[in-house]
C-alpha cells in the first residue's frame, strides 16, 4: 500500500536511510531539514523510486512548521506516517559547567519541535482515523549517563510523550512508537562535539555501533506490522554497548565520626 511519509531531519543519519528505506514505488516522501543541499540530493537520488518533496525547515519555529504542513502540495497532504527524528544533543559537560544556550537548542529541538512537528500533522491523521507517529528517542531517555543531564531529559520528554499520545489517541486507529536507540554512528557525535572529529570518532573507536540503515529498517519494520498491531517503545543497544554498575564516589574519610 502506498504510504506518505514526512521525515524530520532528514539531511543525515537516521532521517537520511529511513527516506531511502521508504523510497519504494507509490510512497510519497517529504523530506524536511535546515540544510537544503542534503535534501537535493536525496530527491536527485530517490525521485527515480518514488515522489520527493522537500522542505528547508527548522522545526524550532513554530509558525514554519505550521505553514509548511499547511502549504504541502495536495498529493503529499495526507501524512500517513510522521517520524520525528530532527534532533541533537551538544556537550557532554556537567550540569554546573554547560553552556545554557546549548540547552536551550536542545529543548527547543528535541522536545518543543517535536511538539509543533506533531500539533500540525496529528489532526489529519485523526480526521482520517489512520496513521503512525514514529518519534526518535534514545536510551539517554531511559538510562542516566555523566554529561547526559539535558539531552537525556529531552529523550525522557519524547518516551513518556508517546506513550500519553497513545493514551489520548485510544479509541482511534492512529499508531503511536517510540524508538530508543543506543550509540550510533551517524553525525551525532561531530554535532554534540562541535566539529571536533577526533572526539567524535572517539566515542565509536574499537566498536562496532549501531548504523543509520539499522534504525532505518527497524523503523520500516514498525511502520510495516498489521494495523492493529502498536509497538509501543523499542530500546535498541549494539552488541559492544551495556549497562555499567551504579558509580560509587568513596573519599579516605568517609564514615568515620570525628
Ligand atoms: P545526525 O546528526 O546524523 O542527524 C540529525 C538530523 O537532525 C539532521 O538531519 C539535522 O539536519 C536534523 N536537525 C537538527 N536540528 C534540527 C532543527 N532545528 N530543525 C530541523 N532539523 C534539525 O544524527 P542522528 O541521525 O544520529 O540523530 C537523529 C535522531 O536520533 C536525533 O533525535 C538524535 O537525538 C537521536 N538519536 C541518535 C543516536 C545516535 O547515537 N546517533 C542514538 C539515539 C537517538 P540539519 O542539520 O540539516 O537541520
Ligand atoms: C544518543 C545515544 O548514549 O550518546 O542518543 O546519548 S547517547
Amino acid at each position: 500500500m502506498s504510504q506518505t511519509v514526512f521525515i524530520t531531519g532528514a539531511s543525515a543519519g537516521f532521517g537520511a536511510a529511513s527516506a531511502r528505506a521508504f523510497a519504494v514505488e507509490g510512497n510519497r516522501l517529504v523530506l524536511t531539514a535546515r540544510r537544503i543541499d542534503p535534501l537535493i540530493s536525496l530527491q536527485d537520488e530517490l525521485s527515480s523510486k518514488c515522489q520527493v518533496h522537500i522542505i528547508p525547515l527548522d522545526v524550532r519555529d513554530r509558525e514554519a512548521v505550521c505553514a509548511a504542513v499547511t502549504a504541502l502540495p495536495a498529493a503529499f497532504a495526507n501524512i500517513d506516517i510522521l517520524i520525528n527524528n530532527a534532533g541533537l544533543a551538544l556537550g557532554l559537560e556537567p550540569a554546573h559547567m554547560v553552556d545554557l544556550d546549548d540547552w536551550d537548542v536542545m529543548v527547543d529541538t528535541n522536545i518543543k519541535g517535536l511538539m509543533y512537528c506533531t500539533r500540525a500533522i496529528l489532526p489529519g491523521m485523526v480526521s482520517r482515523n489512520r496513521g503512525h507517529i514514529i518519534n526518535m528517542s534514545s536510551t539517554a531517555g531511559e538510562w542516566p549517563y555523566p554529561g547526559g543531564n539535558v539531552y537525556g531529559g529531552t529523550k525522557a520528554f519524547v518516551t513518556q510523550f508517546s506513550r500519553n499520545l497513545r493514551a489520548d489517541l485510544l479509541g482511534s486507529k492512529v499508531r503511536v512508537t517510540c524508538i530508543q536507540p543506543g550509540m550510533a554512528d551517524t553525525e551525532f557525535s561531530n554535532v554534540r562535539f562541535k566539529g571536533d572529529k577526533g572526539k567524535a570518532a572517539s566515542v565509536y573507536a574499537g566498536t562496532e555501533p549501531l548504523t543509520a540503515e539499522d534504525i532505518a529498517e527497524t523503523i520500516a519494520w514498525v511502520a510495516s506490522r498489521p494495523s492493529h498491531v502498536n509497538i509501543n517503545t523499542l530500546e535498541i543497544m549494539c552488541v559492544d554497548q551495556a549497562w555499567g554498575p551504579f558509580a560509587i564516589h568513596r573519599s579516605e574519610d568517609s564514615g568515620k565520626q570525628e
